[in-house]
């Protein structure tokens, strides 16, 4: 007894005195004086490199509004490997002016934090890092979290053997060491001008699974595959994001494929919500490219989403899915806007055999939920796809179909209360009094596309 209550208080002194798993906040301003500690913003390290290799798990990150280049050459020597490898079970936040004393105080200066990899010559994208960002270790399935940030200017431009996939950030499985996955969440972040043979702004490979949430990616691009966003084998949750101007030949902004006989049996999903698609353009699939074939297929789910305006040379001007293939391409649409996309075949979308329903496609499409009718955007040539007054999209959408809100929207904790709230932040589930509830479902009847009216 004597001995128990002796390590009793021992234990006591000890959680006392050194709180030893206690979370530190490391603290990175570009415009600190170099030499700091990174312990608090008078003594901010002036470079993230530095805050990156400096946590333990759970700890965090804050990062005051400036310019970042990666620096930490993943091959030593080659300037172009350059990249900010992230380490798992950390949370990285952006948008500080520099004086906040907790995140809720954060300035949200997203778009002012910058992760460039403009290196070398500004403006000449020929020396630029092949991936800004890089999340490849996970040895003990921890999370990481990225919010608040623009990633720009990275290009894997390869040739074969060199980079040549997820420019921004690419989110891949360590191969070479045991892992049981990769866990990776981006929060209010930009991904624009970034450069690659495939997956530009981000790429998702090997069984890693990310959620995607209040982003937006615009102007990037592709050589061969996914503008924006190329998942391969991988599952992504898109929640709440935004999707313009970006190129490739197959799927503008979205490119995905899986190998179709993985051992689990199930294939990764990637599924989109409350997300917008506009002005993205590639021969085939001008927003999005579900892949199917001999050996592969891309599974997509797209609920409330609008996707309008995106263009393909030869089909699919909204999706191109390969379902006439031996293992097909599934594409499911529930509860979106496809308007106004274009195309010399099939303008808004190719794929016999998706799933589609409650859904307004111009120009219609089978089962007897689809309508073609004019959305009402608000102002559709200056991209703005609210809908007006007397939308025929209000209160038609089926909230049997309304998917978990596996990404915390509302941030209260609860992933299981269907999704909450429309691509705007506000309340998904509302009557439209002066519409007439032609959806289905129970309570309050949810809109179609991305925003509820
Ligand atoms: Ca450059
Ligand atoms: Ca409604
Ligand atoms: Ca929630």
């Amino acid at each position: 007894m004597q001995s128990i209550s002796m390590l009793l208080r021992a234990l006591t002194a000890l959680l006392l005195s050194a709180p030893l798993c206690a979370q530190q906040v490391w603290y990175v301003n570009s415009g600190a004086p170099a030499g700091g500690n990174g312990l608090a913003w008078a003594t901010a390290f002036d470079d993230l490199q530095a805050a990156l290799q400096a946590p333990n798990v759970d700890d965090q990150i804050w990062v005051a509004a400036g310019k970042y280049f990666p620096s930490h050459e993943e091959t030593p020597g080659s300037p172009r490997t350059a990249t900010f490898n992230l380490p798992m079970g950390i949370k990285i936040y952006g948008g500080f002016d520099g004086s906040e004393t907790s995140l809720s105080q954060r300035a949200e200066l997203f778009h002012q934090t910058i992760l460039s990899g403009d290196l070398g010559v500004t403006g000449d994208t020929s020396d630029n890092a092949y991936r800004v960002v890089l999340i490849n270790r996970n040895p003990q399935n921890l999370s990481t979290l990225l919010d608040g940030f623009t990633v720009e200017h990275g290009n894997a431009n390869g040739p074969t053997g060199l980079p040549e996939r997820g420019a921004g950030i690419y989110v891949t499985l360590d191969l070479t060491s045991p892992s049981w996955g990769v866990n990776f969440d981006l929060k209010n972040c930009t991904l624009r001008k970034n450069l690659a043979i495939y997956g530009a702004a981000m790429t998702v490979d090997n069984i890693a699974i990310v959620r995607l949430t209040d982003c937006h990616f615009t102007g990037n691009s592709s050589v061969e595959r996914g503008g924006a966003l190329q998942v391969h084998s991988a599952s992504a949750r898109v929640y709440n994001c935004e999707f313009d101007r970006n190129w490739a030949l197959k799927g503008g902004a979205i490119f995905l494929n899986s190998i179709a006989f993985d051992v689990s049996g199930v294939n990764p999903r990637v599924r989109f919500v409350n997300c917008l698609f506009h002005d993205n353009a590639a021969d085939r699939g001008g927003a999005a490219f579900i892949n199917g074939g001999q050996i592969v297929r891309g599974i997509g789910t797209f609920l409330n989403c609008t996707v309008a305006n995106n263009t393909a040379i030869s089909v699919g001007g909204g999706f191109f899915a390969r379902t006439e293939t031996q293992i097909p391409a599934i594409l499911e649409i529930y509860n979106s806007i496809v308007w106004n996309n274009c195309a010399p075949l099939n303008p808004q979308l190719f794929g016999p055999g998706t799933t589609m329903t409650y859904t307004n496609i111009r120009g219609g499409w089978d089962g007897s939920t689809n309508f073609s009718a004019d959305p009402g955007f608000v102002n559709e040539a200056q991209r703005d796809y609210h809908t007006r007054a007397g939308s025929r999209v209000h209160d038609a959408g089926d909230n049997g179909a309304m998917l978990p809100d596996l990404n915390d929207l509302d941030n209260d904790g609860n992933l299981f209360e269907l999704v909450p709230l429309d691509m705007d932040g506000k309340p998904r589930f509302k009557d439209d009094k002066y519409s007439r509830n032609t959806g289905a479902g129970t309570g309050r009847p949810v809109d179609l596309g991305a925003y509820e009216f």
